[in-house]
């Protein structure tokens, strides 16, 4: 096959360009990460020619087309080497169409079909467009601009399986630069993903600006020390430096809108009532014994977590989210739930008086502060339903009897997912398992120190969302509205390191998100993958290498 496809190449070369130059062809290649829906391709078909002189089409006036338009010539420019010319002319010769007009039953659908004379991306909606012209960049190879690129004839249809494709990101325990932030953004949208869960708060730091509430960034934003040996191991090394920092509002702005553009829409996580130590740190009076408290410096889960006993505690809530409402303007809010004690709420009077006075009963196994902590998160759910928000939790909210209309992330395996489409709710599957992107991808000894967990590649593409009675019931596999990465920080200490801990697993994540289970196969992935090397050392991304090595035998053919 490969043999075929240079061969092909040079016959191009011959054909096309005798005479013109000495310039090299290079081919297109359309088996990209996450593999489209179908690729009918036209081997022995006039190939349309991308050259300097290229134009890229949208329609006048259509701002979302514009910027699709954009990115694709910066994407271009940087990976090819040219910069191609933006047109409203749509009559222009060796053209680049782009349209939003696809009638499909799915909103993120495109066509992309390339004629000798025009590459035609029609999306179902701007963020289809944005899809087919993904899977258009991903398609050409990494040059110095000095080629001319034969993209042979083609049709291709394509929609994703799962609408919610994330990728998350702890900045909590580790934080990165505004310009990092964006270059993940960079790596969701290459991969068609569209959710970016930003877990912003946790015990050891707290790291979105509160005007209401300063002192979350001011002392909640700073840890004295860190925990840098194993967190299970004993004789605890830390470093003994202060660490901290947060995102202003205007630089939280900034990264919604460079976001959107991207068709990524931005999940802030603020993390409760467990995980709060740092805001704990800033106000004490939020706490069950009013502390003192300090950020933490290790990992693990805290004994102490916010009082759900005292008014107060709703006000600060209500507070910090009508803050994080006017910020994000995302369909969703994650509001945590996980990992929560109950330590101090079983000996705090203000939570037992609560417990009483609002009538809060155990049920079954469940014990009254599992279900304080529903009342709490309900509380919580039902305010930011009032700002026409829907919230997410991890998979213990399920614990109290559940939030209503609450979205399950499960994490803890898939049970949660199960229980939670059971009961008429959606649920995003993220099973540790699975999708921990912070667990150690190899069992080499120069892996860098990872929180646990042995998580290889293969493992990550071996995962099916739709299992069992998922598989079974579709009214129940319906409410599987997707799939995330997961990436926890408290070992990655910098963006080299999150980027390793990322890539390739984000491109496997990718297809259980995007690719059909029939069209799967981890040796053709491993082919694909290979490609993606060039593209990520061109775009400056760091990665493991593991995939890729594994990968040098692959074969590549899909279609
Ligand atoms: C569990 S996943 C946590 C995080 C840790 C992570 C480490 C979840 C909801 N809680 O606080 O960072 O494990 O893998």
């Amino acid at each position: 096959m490969k043999n075929r496809f240079s061969l092909l190449s040079l016959l191009w070369t011959l054909l096309i360009f005798s005479g013109c130059s000495s310039r090299q062809v290079l081919s297109s290649d359309y088996n990209v990460i996450p593999l489209p829906v179908s690729i009918s391709l036209q081997e022995e078909g006039t190939p349309f020619v991308l050259k300097p002189s290229t134009v890229v089409y949208c329609p006048e006036g259509d701002s979302l087309l514009l910027k699709n338009a954009e990115l694709l010539t910066g994407y271009v420019a940087r990976q090819v080497g040219f910069e191609l010319r933006i047109t409203h002319d749509d009559q222009a010769r060796n053209i680049i169409r782009l349209g939003s007009g696809l009638q499909a039953e799915n909103a993120e659908a495109y066509t992309l079909v390339v004629t000798p004379q025009a590459v035609e991306i029609e999306g179902a909606s701007a963020a289809g467009t944005f899809y087919g012209v993904q899977t258009l960049r991903k398609s050409l190879p990494v040059t110095d601009g000095k080629v001319r690129i034969a993209l042979a004839p083609v049709r291709i249809e394509d929609a994703p399986r799962f609408s919610y494709r994330g990728l998350h990101l702890d900045v909590a325990r580790h934080m990165f630069p505004v310009e990092f932030i964006k270059k993940y953004i960079d790596l969701l949208a290459l991969h068609n993903m569209n959710m970016f869960h930003w877990h912003l708060t946790d015990d050891q730091g707290w790291r979105i600006e509160i005007k209401r509430y300063p002192r979350l960034t001011e002392v909640g934003g700073w840890r004295k020390a860190t925990l840098v040996s194993h967190w299970e191991k004993p004789d605890h090394k830390y470093d003994e430096t202060p660490y901290g920092g947060y995102y202003t509002q205007d630089e939280i702005r900034d990264i919604v809108r460079y976001a959107a553009d991207r068709h990524v829409e931005i999940v802030p996580e603020i993390d409760l009532p467990g995980h709060m130590l740092a805001a704990l740190a800033a106000y004490p009076e939020l706490g069950c014994t009013g502390g003192p408290y300090e950020t933490g410096t290790r990992w693990g889960v805290y004994d102490d977590v916010l009082c759900a006993g005292k008014e107060e505690v709703y006000e600060f809530l209500e507070g910090v989210f009508s803050e994080i409402v006017a910020l994000f303007p995302g369909r969703y809010i994650h509001i945590g739930g996980d990992e929560c004690p109950k330590t101090r709420w079983k000996s705090c009077p203000d939570c037992q008086a609560f417990i009483r006075s609002h009538g809060i009963v155990s049920q079954g196994k469940r014990t009254r502060e599992e279900q304080l902590q529903s009342y709490m998160m309900s509380q919580i759910s039902d305010f930011l339903g009032k700002h026409g928000r829907k919230v997410i939790g991890w998979d213990e909210i399920l614990e109290g009897g559940g939030v209503k209309s609450a979205t399950i992330m499960s994490w803890r395996g898939t049970q949660g997912g199960v229980d939670a489409a059971r009961n008429g709710w959606d649920a995003i599957m993220v099973p540790y398992q699975y999708l921990y992107l912070d667990y150690a991808q190899s069992r080499d000894e120069g892996e860098p120190l990872s929180i646990g967990g042995y998580l290889p590649l293969s493992k990550v593409y071996s995962y099916e969302p739709l299992s069992g009675e998922l598989a079974s019931n579709p009214e129940m596999g319906a409410h599987v509205i997707g799939v995330q990465g997961n990436l926890w920080t408290e070992y990655f200490r910098t963006a080299e390191l999150v980027e390793y801990m990322a890539i390739p697993r984000v491109d496997a994540v990718s297809e259980i998100q995007w690719t059909r289970p029939e069209r799967k196969n981890y040796e053709k992935f491993l082919g694909r993958l290979n490609r993606m090397r060039a593209l990520y050392d061109r775009l400056g991304y760091g990665y493991a290498s593991h995939g890729f090595d594994e990968g040098q035998s692959g074969d590549n053919q899909d279609m």
